[in-house]
């Protein structure tokens, strides 16, 4: 072998240094013990494993003396969300509201007077990234529970892992059919398609009663945009319209050409979009290019200001159904509005809203936790599974009203809304205006 030169030695330890202090103060400060290779090769195999397969694995991991990480550091919290490929256009609100919610709690005391630590690990846009980024957040982050991911896509293929592994999972922004059905450590605050999406298919009839033919579009490589769909064409039926044609793409598709005159052929007054932002902008462009001049409803996936530099002046007057209104009148919601307002000089969006949401129902439930029995002098372990249990038997004032979970682990939330985007003439900036 070769030998080490002094100067070489010396990079090593000053890059050794460097990576050291970069990484998360839960990371590196976790005794070593914590860090032991069968807790990460457990937790690791756990998540490349089927549900049942893995439940064994993860219980290893259980036995690893991780009792001291929650002592005399931050709580870790999870963020497993997209920040980066083009779900980013979604996740990045994500990002905010979730890493705004450390500080925030923080000011308040945190735990009992514990700081929690938001990590933040990109899932970027699929199913792969989501569940390499849970493994590292289970394996070597060692967070008592995950907010994520982005799409209800990787929502299928990740959060099983965390389930096997018993690690808790809120998801902030999956809101296909059958994510709680997931598991027993899966719940989601983010009210599912069939509660939210109706609402904007009555907004459009509100706006124009005289509306009969429905063009429908959905992207069917993805499980969110299946799911939407099938409440929309179902809403559609439900309230006598016409629903003329159903147009598939792919969320990779950059060309709508042949879906668009396929649909304007059939001549609708209404077009509802079920794909996610890049996508979907486009197609709303193109559909406005080729001369659609009715109403058009875009989903969740297209509920974003990023949207604007996709579809620019075309984007005016999409309707999109959401779950959070900046408008709600709460405590809770004014302090997050001004925080977010003041980091971002704009109103809060959903995503970000609810992402903030997800932290604070783990802030809330691990309060809960440690007034009954100190998590200071639990095993991150048994954090994590009574952590769970808490997190679905809380009752939660957040910036989305009062919300709750039913025995099914689903999400309870009262209040939805509409809005619709007005662009500037500029053609690149616009906003949201909530409707009555
Ligand atoms: C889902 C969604 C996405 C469009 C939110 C980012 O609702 O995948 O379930």
């Amino acid at each position: 072998m070769k030998r080490l030169t002094v100067p070489f030695l010396i990079i090593l330890a000053l890059i050794l240094t460097a990576c050291g202090s970069a990484s998360s103060p839960a990371a590196t400060s976790v005794p070593a013990a914590t860090k032991a290779p069968a807790a990460t090769t457990a937790a690791g195999s756990a998540a490349a494993q089927s549900t049942s397969a893995a439940a064994p694995a993860a219980s290893a991991a259980s036995s690893s003396g991780a009792a001291v990480a929650l002592s005399g550091q931050p709580i870790p919290i999870g963020l497993g969300i997209a920040t980066t490929s083009n779900v980013a256009l979604l996740g990045e609100e994500e990002k905010n509201g979730g890493l705004l919610a450390e500080k925030f709690f923080n000011d308040r005391g945190g735990i009992n007077g514990h700081p929690i630590k938001v990590v933040l690990q990109d899932t970027a846009g699929d199913e792969q990234g989501a569940i390499n980024a849970f493994q590292s957040l289970i394996a070597k982050d060692k967070v008592v529970g995950i907010v994520g991911p982005t799409l209800s896509q990787q929502a299928f293929a990740a959060d099983p892992a965390a389930n096997s592994a018993k690690v808790p999972v809120v998801g902030p922004s999956n809101t296909a059919k059958g994510i709680p059905q997931i598991g027993e450590y899966v719940t989601r605050v983010s009210a599912p398609v069939s509660a939210v999406a109706p609402n904007a298919v009555k907004q459009a009839l509100k706006i124009d009663p005289n509306i009969k033919k429905v063009a429908v579009f959905f992207a069917q490589n993805d499980a969110f945009s299946v799911s939407e769909t099938d409440t929309f064409q179902s809403t559609a039926k439900s309230l006598n319209l016409d629903v003329t044609t159903v147009q598939k793409f792919q969320t990779t598709d950059t060309d709508f050409q042949t879906q668009v005159t396929n649909a304007l052929a059939t001549k609708p007054d209404l077009a509802i979009v079920s794909g996610l932002a890049a996508d979907g902008g486009n197609l709303v462009k193109q559909l406005r290019e080729l001369g659609f001049k009715g109403v058009i409803i875009g989903g969740n996936g297209l509920n974003t200001s990023n949207l604007f530099t996709v579809c620019k002046a075309q984007c005016d007057g999409i309707l999109i159904a959401q779950a959070y209104s900046p408008e709600l009148k709460s405590d809770i919601n004014d302090a997050f509005k001004k925080v977010y307002t003041n980091q971002f000089k704009k109103d809060p969006p959903q995503f970000a809203a609810q992402t903030f949401t997800g932290i604070q129902v783990f802030v809330d439930a691990l309060k809960s936790l440690d007034s009954k029995s100190k998590i200071a002098a639990m095993s991150l372990d048994d954090v994590r599974v009574a952590l769970n249990t808490e997190v679905h038997a809380g009752k939660y004032d957040t910036p989305l009203g009062a919300i709750s979970f039913d025995k099914d682990r689903e999400l309870v939330q009262k209040d939805f809304y509409v809005a619709q985007i007005k662009m500037n003439p500029d053609g690149v900036t616009g906003k949201f205006v909530f409707l009555p």
